[in-house]
């Protein structure tokens, strides 16, 4: 071959490398994982024994009959779920009390020993017939920790769980995701189970193929650190998880952010919860959030690269109530009244840096997910300047990458024209990930520039979108109430009435994401002199108050008079314990 044949041949491949995709990059996702991913909102329903207690956290022993909802409809459920825009639902099949939602052949505790439906009635079934008829994924959450079963704590119910497991993944149809909860507490015989994590991930896949399997650590998506909706502005979807398992994951700080080049793909998933707890409570029906705080929870999870659980809990007669549903609809409303027009539109886009081939910045405009515009190899830094049509007023991007291709971008800037015509800078942020959404100042330009400052390789973008969004206020306020921060071994919080008072209830809140801990037990007492004092509870527990450190309402048995009130902590989560608010009524 002479000089000059080999020079042409060179460049022909040179041309045919660069119109090329680009290689992925690092730990990618699955398909199922990205389809996962674009579900971007799904319903949790939390439904079961506690229901009817006004528990969070059962203790297996409540009769199987206190299980009876009056008039179960898991149809209005998926309707609510499809009109606010889900596109699955997860049902607690079996709580920590072990109470199973379905007969599970290998429990005594289930609906079929319960009085409901002469104990015919089976929820697993009749959700996931609902959930076909609605279009929407069927999804399960089961508990490894039981607090029923008389295996916990031995060898046996390791294979008790695979039972149930299989029981629940193979008779009612396709199941999109299974939920573990990393929680082990004891169980009726006190011990605590050492559970066999490989075994139970291996059931559900032979049970459910693409079923993504939610934990603390994975393997198919990740628990991001805690229960108030709130991801980190970094959120990689990429972990490391050597060495960890769900009861002993890494620090919630990293859950919550995820590990840059983690050798993992295993996103982010939100679960919080519509009302203060996780299970309907005739008392919380005033309680459930704003249209405000759920857009704040939008932003902070679909916004921050991860896929939003909305708990929404089904009430004794097998309903989503009524005030849940309508704030569901009104928030839907809310955001498809900012998300449906996309101020980018029309607009002439330019890049630094554009890969040859079918990789230019148009694909950024469309609504094609599989589009997308690319740098060449090598490039890690580059400049998209987008020239609206005319001046329009928004104060949202929205960003998102193409995820099969590996998440890339550690950092971008972006700028808009001010109205001498100089560009200033309005956001500087981390991630972008399947989809970032950057809260911008309110602007009024015709031009605006992303620059991606850092990437881990050539950046690959889907999309780029503007919108205004007039109805979100961001709130400024930090805490509700006066706080105190307590040690342990020091005097405790005692409260005085100032006269001998009538009470039926107390009320604990700890300072929320705050410093200090918070208390796990405690021993509740009263006094007429702060002397001499009586016990009015003895050793309770605050249940879920770590994942979830929200107000906690303690109905008394019965309603005393006292002047005096304190709480001794049994158990907290640190060597301090937090106290937001202490109070009775
Ligand atoms: C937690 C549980 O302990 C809560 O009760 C709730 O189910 C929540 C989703 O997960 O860890």
């Amino acid at each position: 071959m002479n000089h000059r044949v080999s020079s042409i041949l060179l460049a022909c491949s040179v041309l045919v490398a660069c119109s090329q995709a680009p290689e992925p990059y690092g730990a990618l996702p699955t398909p199922y994982q990205v389809e996962w991913q674009k579900m971007e909102t799904n319903m949790f329903v939390h439904f079961g024994p506690n229901t009817f207690t006004a528990a969070e956290w059962g203790d297996g022993s409540e009769s199987e009959d206190v299980f009876n909802p009056t008039d179960l409809n898991c149809r209005q459920w998926t309707s609510v779920a499809k009109q606010a825009g889900f596109k699955g639902v997860i049902i607690t099949a079996k709580h920590h009390d072990g109470f199973c939602l379905w007969p599970n052949p290998v429990s005594k505790h289930t609906v079929a020993q319960s009085c409901w439906k002469d104990g015919k009635g089976v929820v697993l079934k009749d959700l996931s017939e609902a959930c076909a008829a609605d279009g929407l994924k069927f999804g399960v959450y089961v508990s490894p920790w039981d607090r029923n079963d008389p295996h916990y704590g031995t060898d046996e119910y390791n294979n008790v769980f695979v039972k149930t497991l299989e029981s629940a993944l193979g008779s009612y149809g396709h199941v999109f995701e299974q939920w573990f909860d990393g929680a082990c507490g004891e169980g009726p015989n006190g011990k605590r189970q050492v559970y066999d994590w490989p075994l139970f991930n291996s059931t559900v896949l032979k049970m459910q193929p693409h079923a993504i399997i939610f934990s603390n650590v994975g393997p198919g998506c990740r628990w991001m650190g805690n229960e108030a909706g709130v991801n980190g502005r970094t959120c990689w979807s990429t972990m490391n998880t050597e060495g960890f398992s769900p009861g002993n994951s890494p620090d919630l700080s990293i859950l919550n952010t995820g590990t840059k080049n983690g050798p993992k793909w295993i996103g982010s998933e939100t679960d919080v919860s519509i009302r203060p707890g996780w299970f309907w409570k005739e008392r919380e029906n005033d309680k459930v959030k704003s249209v405000n705080a759920l857009l704040k929870i939008y932003y902070e999870s679909v916004g921050r690269n991860s896929l939003l659980l909305l708990n929404v809990p089904a009430d004794i007669r097998g309903h989503i109530h009524e005030a849940d549903s309508v704030r569901l609809v009104e928030w839907r409303a809310a955001l498809d009244s900012i998300f449906s027009t996309d101020l980018i539109q029309g607009a002439t886009i330019t890049a630094t840096d554009t890969r040859r081939g079918s990789f230019g910045t148009e694909n950024l405009t469309d609504d094609d997910y599989d589009s997308y515009w690319a740098a060449k190899d090598g490039v890690t830094e580059a400049i998209i300047d987008i020239e609206l049509p005319e001046t329009r007023r928004f104060n949202r991007i929205s960003l998102q990458e193409y995820i099969p291709l590996g998440q890339r971008v550690e950092s971008f800037r972006i700028f808009a024209q001010d109205s001498k015509g100089n560009l200033q800078l309005v956001a500087s942020e981390t991630t972008i990930g399947y989809k970032r959404i950057v809260l911008l100042p309110q602007l009024e330009t015709s031009k605006i520039r992303v620059e991606i400052t850092a990437a881990l390789a050539c950046p690959v973008l889907s999309k780029i979108a503007l919108y205004q969004d007039d109805i979100y206020k961001e709130d400024s306020r930090k805490h509700e109430y006066s706080e105190g921060i307590i040690n342990k071994s020091s005097e405790t919080y005692v409260l005085d009435l100032g006269a001998q008072k009538e009470f039926s209830q107390f009320n604990y809140a700890p300072i929320y994401r705050g410093r200090g801990g918070v208390v796990i037990s405690y021993t509740l007492q009263i006094s007429d002199n702060g002397k001499d004092w009586k016990d009015l509870l003895t050793e309770q527990m605050f249940e879920n108050i770590v994942n979830n450190p929200v107000l906690q309402q303690i109905q008394l048995p019965q309603s005393v008079k006292a002047r005096y009130v304190r709480m001794i902590p049994v158990r907290c989560s640190g060597d301090s314990y937090s106290v937001a608010r202490f109070d009775v009524e």
